[in-house]
């Protein structure tokens, strides 16, 4: 929080990938959503002396039509800038805008976190001079540390853990691996919107999807996407144990898991700060079942009453279905089966169920009248088009079948950095040329295809007429026009409005 004259110690910035696109959508904004870390870093550093404050680049882009990072440096008089560079699709925005603020102030240090700049952290010492400092992966007390180094000389900054500097030239890496503590995990705060500039404009009209729609009113971005806003992210964990061959999660050797009660407090301190709906993103294992119930049942007795959305990674049993339904008077299963084809499924997911198993717990959720949403994925190894085909049928029979099925979303997978076939493509039979940040920030740049029709790979002998899978290019484009009509967006009776023309953004507005 700043003092009386508005000055920052640091101040955290995420920024959106600008320029995006998605037929028939348009042109848009993209990666809207602020990491939850970065709220309870924030948070601690203020609990710790250190003055916080959080930018939304594109926020402020909204609400001024313009924006320009050095008049918030002017402002706030920051001592450190912190970039948040978690999503891979943020690669380019953060370059560029930090790239801005040293020319403009060489005296600000220039931090940066989150998952793609921890995994790429040498790299991007090594080529982006403008970058001072990343700190890789869990961030509380290497953040605290480096802060104190900076801000009043404590400390030597050899020792700081999880910390890549550069020292005359070379990038030097941590010296030792930080991690949080179960403890300090339950002492951390998600929920302080209060540290973010224009917070309540966040809370009210960011949310998921998180896109917006560039040259549109809000009445579009409420009637159009229908985002949940006005959520609130229950942080329950950290880390995942499985290995789904796309994900690009952190590699922890262990998993954390915040209390029950730590859990159902921080909601309902959320429900008091005006938050209205939740989003469960996070359950590992199987038998988080217990875990989940435990949490629900402390909810009850809190009195919250909230909209819930929940992630289910695994199969629900009947027992949490009924108390999740007993819980959220309005609420909304999503199941991410990923692929119609049992083998695919076996081979890609590491939470492997079969498609019984998925059609029983589909009876049980119409049963308790729970809306359910469905994540399908393409493109994943080992698919081809009559693979493809079965997902089609798959997602035609839970439509037919079900009346409470709400959306049935189908994205094509991207390649993220850290992910299996990311790290190792010969192994999955793909080709790709992403292979270094360097990669994401060029894809990210403005004038690409677009995250949602961008894979960033190709798998040979995917289709029977071979020109469409001889590069990056055909297959994305092929892979486009199989998707065609279904699912989330790219199905034109999403759309209503009259008008679906791309609207051209204008690049200089954001810097
Ligand atoms: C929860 C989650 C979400 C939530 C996020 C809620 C929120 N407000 O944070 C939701 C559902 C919104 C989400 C959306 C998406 N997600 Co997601 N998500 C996850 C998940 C399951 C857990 C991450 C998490 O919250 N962990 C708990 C937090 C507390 O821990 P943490 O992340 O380690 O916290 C540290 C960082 O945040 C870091 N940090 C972040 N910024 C900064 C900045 C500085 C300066 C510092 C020092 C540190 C720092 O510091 C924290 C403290 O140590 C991971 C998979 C996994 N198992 O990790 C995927 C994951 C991160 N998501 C992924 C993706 C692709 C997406 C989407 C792009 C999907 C899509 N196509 O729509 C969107 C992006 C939406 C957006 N940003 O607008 C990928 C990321 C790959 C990559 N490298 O880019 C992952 C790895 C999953 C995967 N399939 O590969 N996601
Ligand atoms: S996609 Fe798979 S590996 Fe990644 S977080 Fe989810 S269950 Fe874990």
């Amino acid at each position: 929080m700043a003092n009386e004259n508005n000055e920052l110690d640091i101040l955290f910035i995420h920024t959106p990938k600008f320029n995006d696109r998605l037929q028939p959508l348009g042109e848009m904004t993209f990666i809207n959503i602020i990491p939850s870390g970065v709220f309870a870093l924030a948070d601690f550093l203020e609990k710790n002396g250190v003055r916080a404050g959080i930018l939304h680049s594109g926020v402020e882009w909204i609400l001024r039509g313009r924006f320009d990072p050095v008049e918030y440096i002017e402002k706030h008089r920051p001592r450190v800038v912190a970039f948040s560079l978690h999503w891979h699709h943020q690669s380019y925005d953060v370059i560029e805008i930090a790239q801005k603020i040293r020319e403009r102030f060489p005296d600000i240090v220039i931090i940066l976190g989150g998952l793609t700049a921890s995994y790429f952290a040498g790299e991007i010492l090594r080529e982006y001079p403008f970058i001072d400092y990343i700190i890789s992966g869990d961030s509380e007390i290497p953040l605290l540390d480096l802060m104190g180094h900076i801000l009043k000389g404590e400390g030597s900054i050899s020792g700081i853990p999880n910390l890549y500097r550069r020292e005359e030239n070379k990038v030097i890496p941590p010296v030792s691996r930080y991690i949080t503590s179960p403890d300090l995990f339950n002492s951390l705060v998600y929920h302080n919107y209060d540290l973010l500039i224009d917070g309540d404009f966040y809370r009210l009209h960011m949310g998921i999807p998180a896109i917006w729609a560039k040259g549109r009113d809000f009445d579009f971005q409420k009637r159009e996407l229908d985002p949940i806003t006005n959520v609130y992210f229950p942080v329950t964990g950290k880390g995942c144990l499985h290995i789904c061959t796309w994900c690009g999660k952190e590699k922890r050797h262990s998993s954390l898991r915040r209390e029950p009660s730590v859990v159902a407090s921080a909601i309902k301190k959320a429900e008091e700060k005006g938050f209205g709906s939740l989003y469960f993103a996070h359950n590992t294992c199987p038998g988080s079942d217990d875990y989940y119930i435990e949490v629900f049942e402390r909810l009850r007795k809190l009195n919250v009453n909230m909209f819930a959305y929940f992630e289910s990674w695994v199969l629900p049993s009947e027992r949490f279905i009924k108390d999740f339904a007993r819980t959220f008077q309005d609420g909304v299963i999503a199941l991410s089966p990923d692929a119609g084809a049992e083998d695919l499924r076996r081979l890609n997911k590491g939470l492997f169920y079969s498609n019984k198993r998925f059609f029983e717990t589909m009876d049980l959720l119409e049963k308790y009248n729970v809306e359910t949403d469905i994540f399908l994925s393409f493109g994943m190894p080992g698919e081809n088009e009559d693979k493809f085909r079965e997902t089609r049928r798959f997602i035609e029979k839970c439509r037919k079948n079900y009346n409470n099925v709400g959306e049935i979303c189908l994205f094509g997978l991207e390649l993220e950095p850290g992910s299996p076939w990311f790290d190792d493509p010969e192994k999955y039979g793909i080709i790709t040329g992403r292979k270094k940040f360097a990669d994401f920030y060029k894809a990210h740049a403005p004038g690409g295809r677009g995250s949602f029709a961008s894979s960033g790979y190709y798998i040979p002998g995917y289709f029977h007429d071979e020109k469409k899978c001889r590069d990056v290019d055909s297959f994305e484009r092929a892979m486009g026009e199989l998707k065609s009509g279904i699912g989330w967006f790219e199905d034109e009776r999403h759309l209503t409005t009259e008008d679906t023309e791309d609207t051209e953004f204008k690049n200089e507005k954001q810097t």
